[in-house]
Parts: structure tokens; C-alpha cells; sequence
């Protein structure tokens, strides 16, 4: 998978709006400003297919992008947005489950932290939600290019005893400078299309 068709599907604030083609998807959830659009564009090689906000957090949407009528990559609302009023986190909340604990197409769900700091109390129950989910935790660290290279290592340990990963999880330094980490997430999800993953 080098070049994609890619396209947004529907931004959907209801379940009734989610796709109906049944491709498997692959989902990315994390804080406002983590860097979820940023990644979906840069695997996508597109600049602004996914909107990169100056403002984080307005629209409460699950955005669905039809990868060469073969995958969803799934945009989730981002979390710990503090000026968010109450009635938006209970939105987000009831958005969330409904999505995560009912939607056969979600093969994984893929956690974004920044990799500059130690991930938040959301980002640990973030964490947990996943695992509860799914069989394994994939977490992807953003904005590495934002560290010396000396400082990468430790900050990726301090996210991995942070969120508590074990051997079966994945921690994944990424950022949209360079082409690694999009090469790495993009072999991660052809395995988890083909169902390689599962039994190592
Ligand atoms: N230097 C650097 N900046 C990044 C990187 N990824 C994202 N950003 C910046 O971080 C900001 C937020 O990025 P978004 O992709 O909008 O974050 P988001 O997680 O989609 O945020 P919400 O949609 O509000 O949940 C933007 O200013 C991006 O340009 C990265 O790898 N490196
Ligand atoms: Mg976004």
C-alpha cells in the first residue's frame, strides 16, 4: 500500500451515519492535538485531507476515511480538551462507547500520546479501554521530531511503564517529518488486514 485512493466517507455525529460497506477499520484515538488528522494525512501523503486544527477539539465527529474501497481509517474525537463544556464530554463519552464496544467492522483501535510528555490519566484510561477491546495495545508516540534523538528512548520507556504495555502490545515512535513511522504503521495494518498478527 504506497499510493491510496483516499476520500472522507462521512463525519458522523450518529451511528446511524457509519458506513455500511463493512471493510474493516482501523481506528486513532488520543488527546486534542495528539496528532491524529496530522497522521492519517501523512500516511496518506495528502496535506489536508483530514483537517489539522489550530483549535482543538470543536466538532465532536467520527470521521471515516474510505482507503481504496478496501479500509476505514477512522478519525475518533480527541479527549482532555479543558475548555470542553460538560455537556460536549458526555457527548464525547457516549460517542465513544457506542462506537468502540458495538462496531464489529473495528479490527483495532490505535492510541496516539506525545511522545514529549508522560501520557495523562485520560490517555491511561484511554489505554485501558483499548485493552478491554481489543487483545492487544498499539499506541503510536507523536511529534518524536520535537526531541533530541537522545531523548527518544527514554521518553518511549516512560510511555511504555506509564501505560503499563506487556510483550504483546506496540509502541510505535512517529512523527510527519520523516517517512518511518508511516511505514511502520502502514505494515501494522496490512498484517492486521491479513490477520497475521493475531497468533504470534
Ligand atoms: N512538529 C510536529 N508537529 C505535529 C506533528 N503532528 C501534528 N503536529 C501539529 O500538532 C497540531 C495538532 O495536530 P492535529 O493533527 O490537528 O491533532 P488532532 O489529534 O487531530 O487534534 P483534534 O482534531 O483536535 O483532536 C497541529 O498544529 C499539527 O501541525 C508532528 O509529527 N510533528
Ligand atoms: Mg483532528
Amino acid at each position: 500500500m504506497n499510493l491510496h485512493n483516499a476520500d472522507i466517507e462521512i463525519s458522523a455525529v450518529d451511528k446511524k451515519q457509519y458506513p455500511k460497506k463493512g471493510y474493516m477499520e482501523f481506528a486513532f484515538a488520543g488527546r486534542s492535538n495528539v496528532g491524529k488528522s496530522s497522521m492519517i494525512n501523512k500516511l496518506l501523503n495528502r496535506k489536508s485531507l483530514a483537517r489539522v486544527s489550530g483549535t482543538p477539539g470543536k466538532t465532536i465527529t467520527i470521521n471515516f476515511y474510505n482507503i481504496d474501497d478496501t479500509i476505514y481509517l477512522v478519525d475518533l474525537p480527541g479527549y482532555g480538551y479543558a475548555k470542553r463544556p460538560k455537556s460536549d464530554v458526555e457527548k464525547w463519552g457516549k460517542m465513544m462507547e457506542d462506537y468502540l464496544s458495538n462496531r464489529k467492522e473495528l479490527v483495532q483501535t490505535i492510541l496516539l500520546v506525545d511522545s514529549r510528555h508522560k501520557p495523562t490519566k485520560d490517555d491511561i484510561t484511554m489505554a485501558d479501554w483499548i485493552r478491554h477491546y481489543h487483545e492487544r495495545l498499539i499506541v503510536v508516540a507523536t511529534k518524536t521530531d520535537k526531541l533530541k534523538k537522545s531523548e527518544i528512548e527514554g521518553n518511549l520507556e516512560l510511555i511504555w511503564e506509564t501505560l503499563q504495555m506487556g510483550e504483546d502490545d506496540i509502541l510505535v515512535p512517529f512523527n510527519t517529518k520523516d517517512d518511518e513511522g508511516k511505514y511502520t504503521v502502514w505494515d501494522m495494518i496490512e498484517m492486521m488486514r491479513a490477520g497475521q498478527m493475531s497468533e504470534e
